[in-house]
């Protein structure tokens, strides 16, 4: 039988991962919250048990982990410093989710409910795929990656790690990004996009950093 499940995190998108969570069967121990405000709270139903500290109440035997938090940065930070202590990382995947037998779902991934992900592709470690999002056939995409809701994503797209697909983005077919891109809520990428840019609009360009600011 599965580990029941820690959720690192007690705000909007834990609210997501335990509901996914617990549609697909596993077992929630609790989630873990920063803000001492929250500790001994309910998130549908489930306790708010401390802060990260009491996961370590746990021997990474007896827990998987799930990161309940939106951010790449965020997440990235966990997952390392906590696979360096040796827990893992339970997959969180929604029934209503549309996953082709063949795609490779890497460990912590979270695909919410409505997404697709098409045969061939491969999804990293630590990815969401969110809300209704589809990834179609061979795309591979990187780890710790976060496609908004709704975004689409054609054959053969690939992304590296650390990257953040906004809400409604388009990408076609067979376009590259780079690590730790943003592409904008909305924009429609139609070209490869290089490491560490913004690009934001139909067709998706750079942003300026005083659009940024902005
Ligand atoms: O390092 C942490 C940490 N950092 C922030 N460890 C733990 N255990 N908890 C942490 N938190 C807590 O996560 C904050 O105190 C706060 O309670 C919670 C974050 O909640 P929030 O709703 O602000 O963000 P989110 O990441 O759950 O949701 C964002 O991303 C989702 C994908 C929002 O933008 C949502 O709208 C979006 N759907």
């Amino acid at each position: 039988m599965s580990a029941p499940v820690i959720i690192i995190g007690a705000g909007g998108h834990a609210k997501v991962v335990v509901d996914a969570l617990r549609r697909s069967g596993r077992d929630i121990l609790g989630l873990v919250d920063n803000d001492p405000e929250k500790v001994g709270a309910t998130v549908l139903g489930v306790p708010v048990i401390g802060g990260d500290d009491a996961i370590e109440k746990h021997t990474p035997a007896d827990v998987n982990l799930a990161i309940g938090l939106g951010l790449v940065r965020q997440r990235q930070a966990l997952f390392s410093a906590f696979k360096e202590s040796g827990y893992a990382f339970a997959k969180v995947i929604h029934p209503a989710a549309v996953v082709a037998d063949n795609a490779r779902i890497g460990e912590g991934a979270q695909i919410m409910a409505g997404a697709i992900i098409q045969p061939d592709a491969i999804i990293g470690d630590n990815v969401i795929i969110n809300t209704r999002a589809s990834v179609d056939h061979d795309c591979v995409i990187g780890d710790h990656v976060h496609i908004a809701p709704g975004a689409t994503l054609a054959g053969g797209v690939w992304i590296g790690e650390g990257s953040m697909i906004g809400v409604g983005a388009t990408l076609l077919e067979n376009v590259r990004i780079g690590d730790n891109c943003i592409i904008a809520g909305g924009a429609t990428v139609i070209g490869d996009v290089p490491a560490n840019i913004t690009v934001a609009g139909v067709p998706a360009k750079p942003m300026t950093s005083k659009e940024q600011d902005a």
